[in-house]
């Protein structure tokens, strides 16, 4: 028996709660609904989804969709970051966390609704990744409608891009120098230049990654951008790689990361804090354990992570560079009412 006597297992739990509540993570509650960034309308749209009786998948569909639609901040969906060619390719990918299927497009052009062509690679091939050219005539098979995504902005952009000769840009070790100029570009000999020019900052971010969670715990993430500004066309991002862009497991949790995906898909962010939240991690710390091997060997990198376990605490990281001190994400359950903008301070 228990010292204390019957009523020691009645303590116990009131300790454990008290425990549970006191810790300094975002007020736990099922269903979750958490994004990157102040994307209020796409959380709000996923978790209307939940509350209409939409499962966990569908909550991410369509809040990621809302984003696609509404063109969040320029950087998902069509009209945005158009690439050395001006055109604007897209990134997603979605993740069951109970089945760990995975379906997910890169490069996907002329389809608005990358995140749905995600899912269509989930459901209807046993495949995980379609990309580029093939990815979009099987959207177009699957009965998306194909479209041209650039837009007047996005033009606009290409254009000055072009006047200013073609800076910033991602090449290095080419000729000409293309630090000034534009290209086409040959590879120069020898191959001395390390530095990594162009890279992302806090004025090209902003991709959607999402988790849901719903009453029993079930997880699914997803991730839509139309990845870097300027990109050498063929670039595929974090976004749509699984462990890189987000990850989910019904039996810990889900995670989803933005910035910089050439540096951070190196470290498969979001697989790393799932597993650190497996192995007892709260989701703050284990945010914060994605972010610290990043900075490890890239000090400066851009970027920042959200993470939530099954009982619905949830947690962010960002690594703090000039210009970027806070992150600021959005997340939805029984307690918000409506959606929440929250920060964490980066470190
Ligand atoms: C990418 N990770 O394509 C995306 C961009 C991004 O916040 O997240 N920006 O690299």
């Amino acid at each position: 028996m228990m010292p204390g006597g019957d009523s020691a297992p009645a303590i116990f739990l009131l300790f454990v709660l008290n425990v549970l509540t006191c810790l300094p993570l975002g007020h736990a509650s099922l269903p979750l609904v958490i994004n990157t960034w102040p994307f209020k309308d796409a959380t709000e749209a996923a978790w209307k989804s939940l509350q209409s009786g939409g499962t966990v998948l569908d909550a991410v569909e369509k809040g990621c969709g809302q984003c696609e639609e509404a063109q969040c901040d320029g950087s998902v969906g069509y009209g945005g970051s158009p690439d050395e060619r001006g055109e604007t390719t897209l990134d997603a990918m979605i993740m069951n966390g109970d089945t760990m299927e995975v379906g997910a497009v890169a490069d996907l052009r002329r389809i608005k609704n990358a995140i749905g062509v995600a899912r269509a690679v989930m459901e209807r091939t046993t495949h995980t990744l379609l990309v580029g050219e093939s990815a979009s005539l099987f959207a177009e098979n699957m009965g998306f409608t194909a479209e041209d995504l650039t837009t007047n902005k996005s033009l606009n952009i290409f254009l000055e891009w072009l006047k200013g000769n073609c800076q910033p840009n991602y090449r290095k070790n080419v000729f000409p120098d293309p630090s000034k100029y534009c290209g086409p570009y040959k590879p120069r000999a020898p191959v001395t230049d390390k530095q990594t020019r162009g890279h992302a900052n806090v004025h090209s971010h902003d991709t959607i990654g999402m988790i849901a969670m719903d009453q029993g715990g079930r997880v699914a993430a997803g991730t839509s951008t139309n990845g870097m500004t300027h990109k050498v066309p063929g670039r595929v991002g974090d976004s749509p790689i699984a462990g890189a862009g987000a990850y989910a497991d019904s039996s810990v949790g889900g995670a989803a990361a933005t910035g910089d995906g050439d540096v951070m898909m190196r470290f498969l962010p979001s697989y790393l804090a799932v597993e650190q939240m497996r192995a007892g991690a709260d989701p703050s710390a284990a945010c914060e354990t994605a972010i610290s091997r990043i900075k490890r060997h890239y000090a400066d990198f851009f970027g920042a992570i959200i993470c939530a376990n099954t009982t619905g605490h949830y947690g962010a990281a960002c690594n703090k560079i000039a210009g970027f001190s806070q992150f600021r994400f959005t997340v939805s359950n029984s307690e918000t009412v409506t959606s929440r903008v929250l920060h964490v301070d980066c470190f």
